[in-house]
């Protein structure tokens, strides 16, 4: 693609997604509090919110928070424990929808993808094909998304997380400085707390305050600043390619009680081997890289990963792997957590790729 030719990206995620799955298939939850995540054995619970839906974040519940937290916020709140195979299986149904559109797609999580629709020629008629998408997917799976548009892919992502639960925001090419000036600067892809909050200390809150403050970003960031300050501005050549699907496939367990008991933390980590795998095959990947999480007491949190020189996708490779890593992780702390991700993902086989057709 030459650097003139004016792009329209597509992003879609879909709304409060595990907790979205779990109504489809219990509507007497519609319009519930429910929370995904972690057993919050009233309020003793350990672990976390996977995901809240809307009605539950209206009580402040929210993704990634301890679950004792979200029981004590939403004590009356459904708590379901998370059900990857449907997940992964309504994650499926809409990403076909996706591809069958036979534009370039890139599926960059369980519920978020890319298209690249600049060959529809211009925003009026990528947002028909938005709303024909949306429909679709409603029609197929009974969930709604939320859509945006923008002229590079951080504009689309930002646009998609503007208006929500179904929401579509359409930010045509020269309106895109303009519509991130006044959002926060932790909008932007990238931008964690940690990076939001250093940036806050010097006074930029505001993606506007990042467009008009180059110098403080290359005294901060060195060259990195430079590329912030475009990010800022909507500009990001960064393509919609990718293999069209996952980056990497991972599960983690928090235990009851941190523990050094070699039998809790075999058995555990066989059954993050199986979720793995499974889902490795619900979505007809193969793999070159394991790594291994160890949470110990103290929320110390190390990682040690492996790569084998061929794609496969055997359940016993990730199981040798798997266990080997962790067996260099024990220490003599206690561990809290054991998590397991499979990474370098190969290309989908033929009959992936024929999907969309
Ligand atoms: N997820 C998770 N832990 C997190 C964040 C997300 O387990 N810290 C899971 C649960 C989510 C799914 O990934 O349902 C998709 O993540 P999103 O960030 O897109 O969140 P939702 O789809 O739940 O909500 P939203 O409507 O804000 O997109
Ligand atoms: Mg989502």
């Amino acid at each position: 693609m030459t650097s003139d030719t004016k792009r329209i990206i597509l992003h879609l995620d879909m709304d409060s997604f595990y907790a979205s799955a779990e109504m489809r298939r219990r509507p007497d939850l519609t319009g519930k509090p429910v929370i995904v995540g972690a057993d919050p054995k009233e309020g003793k619970g350990r672990g976390v919110v996977a995901t809240a839906s809307y009605e539950a974040r209206k009580y402040g519940v929210f993704s990634a928070m301890p679950i004792s937290q979200a029981y004590h916020l939403c004590p009356e709140g459904i708590y379901l424990p998370p059900d990857f195979p449907l997940y992964t299986r309504v994650s499926s149904e809409v990403m076909a929808v996706l591809r069958a559109t036979g534009f370039a797609f890139e599926q960059v999580s369980i519920d978020e993808a890319f298209l690249d629709l600049t060959a529809t020629g211009e925003f009026g008629e990528a947002e028909r094909l938005a709303r024909e998408l949306k429909e679709r997917i409603r029609a197929l799976t009974g969930l709604s998304c939320s859509i945006g548009i923008g002229p590079s892919k951080v504009v689309a992502k930002i646009a998609s997380d503007f208006r929500k639960p179904d929401g579509l925001t359409v930010v045509p090419d020269g309106e895109a400085a303009a519509f991130l000036a006044p959002l926060p600067v932790r909008k932007i892809p990238g931008i964690g707390p940690k990076t939001g909050r250093e940036l806050e200390a010097t006074g930029i809150r505001t993606i506007g305050d990042l467009q008009s403050g180059l110098e403080a970003l290359l005294g901060r960031f060195g060259r990195g600043g430079t590329a912030l300050h475009r990010l800022a501005y909507g500009i990001d050549a960064s393509e919609v390619a990718g293999r069209g699907g996952p980056r990497s496939i991972s599960r983690e367990t928090t235990f009851g009680e941190d523990t050094s008991d070699p039998e809790a933390l075999s058995a555990t980590m066989e059954e993050l081997i199986r979720d793995v795998h499974r889902n490795l095959k619900n979505e007809k990947y193969r793999f070159r890289t394991v790594t291994v999480k160890v949470r110990y007491t103290g929320f110390i949190t190390k990682t040690k990963a492996h790569s084998v020189l061929h794609y496969t996708d055997e359940i016993r490779t990730i199981r040798t792997l798997a266990r080997a890593l962790l067996r260099d992780l024990i220490a003599d702390r206690k561990i809290r957590l054991i998590g397991l991700r499979l990474s370098d993902l190969g290309a989908p086989d033929e009959r992936q790729k024929t999907l969309g057709t």
